[in-house]
């Protein structure tokens, strides 16, 4: 049997990286879709680019998605690629809702227009609960999203859960929960966090200003996550399901323990910044992952404190090669 192929959009994104590593140890043709840019933006990517394929195309051109699926055929696609960091989006709301919401409608085209076989992963989130109605958060809670990037996933979700319905498709949406990791963009809290500390730690910086501390996520690590993605494809019929530890922690209490980390008092440093409030927050994030462990047979397989001990180290050790050089 020839090895499967799979297309992956956002592949130079967090989970796409991992997704890729947990594909190619499968035996997986990997494919990524990348955007066309002026600079290298393939850091996450530069141990496996000998072993994937890169492919160019836009969230925001319908003819570059349907030719890509066209030419690959690829047995499963999963649809990653999105503006996610939620500040963003309101500065952004439109080019927001243009990837993020309707840049799905455009793959489900493509692969519709195709060959409506192909399999579809679309990363859905917890920011769709938002004010959540209901604690923990499970498949069926209803949303209340608290902001653009929240809406436009809120679309995405049910045009994909339309297309399976309208069209028979093998379309899933994964409803994931926080998902960190040492390959983290900077801006998120956690990376942001980690790294501040480890600038901290080495001398290269007093402070670390933050928003709100009070809010809580259920924050899990985005290696153990991608596994999730991809069960939800081998399963006999599409569903969606939701992914998280099913714990929660304030932000104060991941400041706390990262500056633990090396021996810090995180109190020594961290400010408040209203900058870094937002115009709607999302107070309370816990999510019920009951539904992926009975059919998908997923677990998490790191703690909350590994988490934040493996970022913690992650940034000392890139700042010390750095600082040696
Ligand atoms: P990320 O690191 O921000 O990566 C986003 C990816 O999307 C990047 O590869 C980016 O490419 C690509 N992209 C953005 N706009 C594009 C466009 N117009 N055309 C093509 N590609 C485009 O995000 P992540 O943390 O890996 O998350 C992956 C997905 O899961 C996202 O859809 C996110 O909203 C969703 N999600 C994430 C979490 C989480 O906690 N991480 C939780 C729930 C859902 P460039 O490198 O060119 O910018
Ligand atoms: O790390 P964050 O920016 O992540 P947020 O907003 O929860 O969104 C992430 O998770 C979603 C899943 O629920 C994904 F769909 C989405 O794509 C993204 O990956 O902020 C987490 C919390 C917020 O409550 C924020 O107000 O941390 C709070 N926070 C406090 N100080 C801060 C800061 N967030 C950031 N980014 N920067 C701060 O200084």
């Amino acid at each position: 049997m020839p090895a499967p192929t799979a297309l992956i959009t956002g592949i130079t994104g967090q989970d796409g990286s991992y997704l890729a590593e947990y594909l190619l140890s499968l035996g997986y043709r990997v494919v990524g879709m990348t955007r066309r840019s002026s600079t290298d933006v393939h850091e996450r990517l530069e141990h496996l680019l000998e072993k994937i394929e890169l492919v160019s195309g836009d969230l925001l051109d319908q003819n570059s998605m349907t030719t890509l699926i066209a030419d690959i055929r690829p047995r499963e696609v999963y649809n990653l690629a999105a503006q996610s960091f939620v500040p963003t989006s309101w500065t952004q709301p439109v080019l927001t809702g243009e990837f993020t919401g309707l840049g799905v409608t455009r793959m489900l085209e493509a692969i519709r227009h195709v060959d409506s076989k192909i399999r579809l992963y679309q990363a859905s989130s917890s920011e769709m609960f938002g004010k959540a109605v209901e604690v923990p958060q499970s498949e069926t809670t209803p949303f209340y999203p608290r902001s653009p990037y929240g809406v436009a996933k809120v679309y995405g979700h049910w045009i994909t859960v339309n297309y399976r319905e309208s069209y028979d498709m093998f379309a899933c949406s994964g409803i994931l929960f926080n998902h960190e990791s040492p390959r983290r963009g900077k801006e998120f809290v956690t990376r942001k966090i980690s790294h501040g500390v480890a600038r901290i730690k080495l001398g290269l910086a007093k402070t670390l200003p933050l928003g709100n501390l009070d809010a809580k996520r259920d924050w899990g690590f985005a290696g153990d996550y991608v596994k999730a993605m991809w069960a939800m494809l081998q399963q006999d019929s599409p569903d969606d399901y939701v992914v998280a530890t099913g714990h929660t922690h304030s932000v104060r209490d991941f400041a706390r323990l990262a500056f633990a980390a090396v021996d810090l008092d995180w109190q020594d440093y961290v400010t408040q910044d209203p900058q870094f409030m937002r115009p709607a927050e999302v107070d309370l994030l816990i999510g019920d992952p009951s539904k992926a462990k009975r059919v998908l047979h997923w677990e998490p397989e790191t703690s909350f404190e590994q988490l934040v001990q493996m970022m913690v180290e992650a940034d000392v050790q890139r700042l010390r090669v750095l600082q040696a050089r």
